[in-house]
């Protein structure tokens, strides 16, 4: 590596962590499935790290369409790839529409609540339709 026109080289970068206080709020930026899934995990892919202990089946949910109890599940979350799942005990019903929620209660690691609206006042949570094959 030659000089530099001022005469300084760089021959090493260091990275700090800053420590700036986090204040923005974790968003769901993908989903699955989509439409005409059939045995499909339900997953849900956030814009940072979130906080696993605020990933479990209170604050990710799946109700089919016309039920009010939620579907039996497992949620899980690696914080390393970053998606949380959550697998249904039994396979969904054939043709039905569900509707799947990540609840305000899912936080990243600095403790800000999901806001998946940020024109809208206060948190609001992420929800989506998908319909399994028939
Ligand atoms: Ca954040
Ligand atoms: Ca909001």
């Amino acid at each position: 590596m030659g000089a530099s026109p001022t005469g300084w080289f760089i021959d090493d970068v260091t990275v700090y962590e800053c420590d700036v206080a986090d204040t923005t709020p974790p968003q769901v930026k993908s989903t699955t499935p989509s439409n005409g899934a059939i045995g499909a995990d339900v997953t849900a892919k956030f814009t940072e790290g979130m906080k696993a202990s605020t990933l479990n089946g209170t604050t990710f949910t799946l109700n089919r369409n016309d039920a009010s109890t939620n579907v039996e599940a497992v949620v899980s979350y690696d914080g390393v790839t970053k998606p949380a799942t959550l697998n249904p005990d039994s396979n969904l019903d054939a043709g039905a529409t569900y509707i799947a929620k990540v609840a305000t209660g899912a936080k990243d690691k600095a403790g800000n609540k999901l806001d998946q609206d940020l024109s809208i006042a206060g948190n609001q949570p992420k929800k989506w339709k998908f319909k399994v094959a028939p």
